[in-house]
């Protein structure tokens, strides 16, 4: 096994990670910017380096640095967590190059499915559904108007480099589209430095399902079961569940089957996820695939029981999956608030600043992963997310009466958090039904706004 591995991350999945690494004996190194002196990914980790200042761009964020503290710790692996590097084929590549194992997937598979357009096309070759739209970049408006016309309005535009949601755009009509094509180009050239464009038929509310892969470097793929993760704000994900409330046996089967064969079609290796879209008529569409461990892993891994970093690391090492497909079981349902420093009253406005005092919830089907510590300050230069509650039951009913508890439980003073905004939704009809779909948050906003308004009049 891996005698140290570098983590190349900050928050709570560097402690995540560190964690996993302890309990399979792993020596660890913490590297971090000036401003995460005090965190506790450091204070962990059994040696730790400062790798640059607070910007990302000097610190987390660049190769050269991390390189180096991996080769002055003498570190035989780097697991890039989610975010900074994890999706860089550059920095995957360059770890390839100076024999440092790069806990994730080859370069080469990394950078095929960074681009969307390809990845649709590896994905279509092999059967998996795709949204019909452009198969090639859309150079010009004259293209997009043709392709349009032919899949009909409404239609996305999105960034072949992007990914999540970043820099997408509607076009409802061709006036639209005339207005939207050079922004989006533009948009996508300043967010991913290409600024190569694609198309896509617009599908009203749909639901955001994914699939988590696991693959070995012996050729065995399998799926985990799926996550539903339709609940977003700005392409931010707030809440997602295992099992997707509207998934059934038969179509887990069939996406399931699918994921892994598209998977199977690009030699995938280690942890991945493959994102649909299913529409109202229970029609799913490949969308992209990522290629990271990704912030919601937790609740496959409560329904699965399965440690995936863990999974991750022994992989990365040439192990074989430590179960086939016929030894997955899903069991009960479990659900993950992200809670974020943020003002849910003012537009979600990031809130740094000191943690005063902490509570931390628990009990039985409660899992908290977080870096946050009472005197904790919050630095204002990275993702204002704080802490994931997860919680499992036999249910999805148990799921969320625990998940309602923990939320009572959990006790953040000094800053301004997402807990009471997470309280109202997970209590709201249209979540408890679980029949939601992508405009849910919308909504959920624009009530709330005319309930404030009511009460301005009134007063
Ligand atoms: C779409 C879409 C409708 N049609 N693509 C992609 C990334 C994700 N963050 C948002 N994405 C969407 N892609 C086509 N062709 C609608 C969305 C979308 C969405 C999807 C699932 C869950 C919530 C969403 C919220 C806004 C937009």
């Amino acid at each position: 096994m891996f005698k140290k591995v570098l983590v190349a991350n900050r928050g709570e999945i560097a402690l995540r990670i560190i964690r996993a690494c302890k309990e399979l004996g792993i020596a660890t190194v913490a590297v971090h910017s000036e401003a995460d002196r005090p965190s506790l990914h450091v204070r962990f980790a059994d040696e730790d380096v400062c790798i640059g200042p607070a910007p990302p761009a000097s610190s987390y964020l660049d190769p050269k640095r991390i390189i180096a503290a991996a080769e002055i710790t003498n570190s035989d692996a780097i697991h890039p967590g989610y975010g900074f590097l994890a999706e860089n084929a550059d920095f995957a590549e360059i770890c390839e190059s100076c024999n440092i194992k790069f806990i994730g997937p080859t370069s080469t598979v990394i950078r095929l499915m960074g681009d969307k357009i390809k990845a649709k096309e590896a994905m279509k070759k092999v059967g998996l559904p795709v949204i019909p739209g452009s198969e090639e970049v859309v150079k010009t408006l004259k293209e997009a108007q043709d392709i349009s016309k032919a899949i009909g309005y409404p239609v996305i535009l999105k960034a072949s480099q992007g990914g999540g949601g970043k820099g997408m755009r509607m076009a409802k009509d061709a006036k639209d589209l005339e207005t939207y094509f050079e922004i989006a180009q533009q948009e996508a050239k300043l967010s991913f430095g290409v600024e190569d464009l694609y198309i896509e038929k617009y599908v009203e509310s749909p639901r955001h399902i994914e699939f988590q892969i696991l693959g070995d470097s012996l050729g065995n793929i399998i799926h985990l079961g799926d996550r539903d993760c339709t609940i977003q704000r700005r392409h931010q994900k707030l809440i997602e569940e295992s099992p997707s409330p509207v998934m059934d046996e038969k179509l887990r089967e069939k996406m399931g089957g699918l994921a892994v064969k598209g998977a199977k079609a690009i030699g995938y290796e280690n942890s991945g996820t493959m994102e649909f879209l299913l529409d109202k008529e229970n029609k799913f569409y490949f969308m992209e695939m990522n290629t990271r461990i990704q912030v919601e892993h937790t609740v496959t891994e409560e329904v699965v029981d399965i440690d995936l970093i863990k999974e991750q690391i022994r992989i990365a090492w040439g192990e074989k999956l430590s179960l086939t497909q016929d030894q997955v079981v899903l069991k009960g349902h479990a659900i993950e608030c992200r809670i974020n420093a943020e003002d849910p009253e003012n537009d979600f406005l990031p809130c740094p600043g000191e943690i005063t005092s902490l509570h931390i919830p628990g009990g039985h089907g409660i899992r908290i992963d977080t870096h946050a510590y009472a005197k904790y300050k919050i630095p204002p230069y990275y993702d204002s997310m704080i802490a994931k509650v997860i919680t499992h039951g036999k249910n999805r009913n148990e799921a969320i009466l625990k998940m309602q508890r923990a939320l009572d439980e959990f006790i953040i003073e000094g800053v301004k958090t997402t807990i009471p905004f997470h309280k109202e939704i997970i209590s709201s009809p249209v979540f408890l039904f679980g029949n939601y779909d992508t405009t849910l948050i919308e909504h959920f906003i624009n009530f709330r706004g005319h309930k404030e308004k009511e009460q301005k009049v009134k007063s």
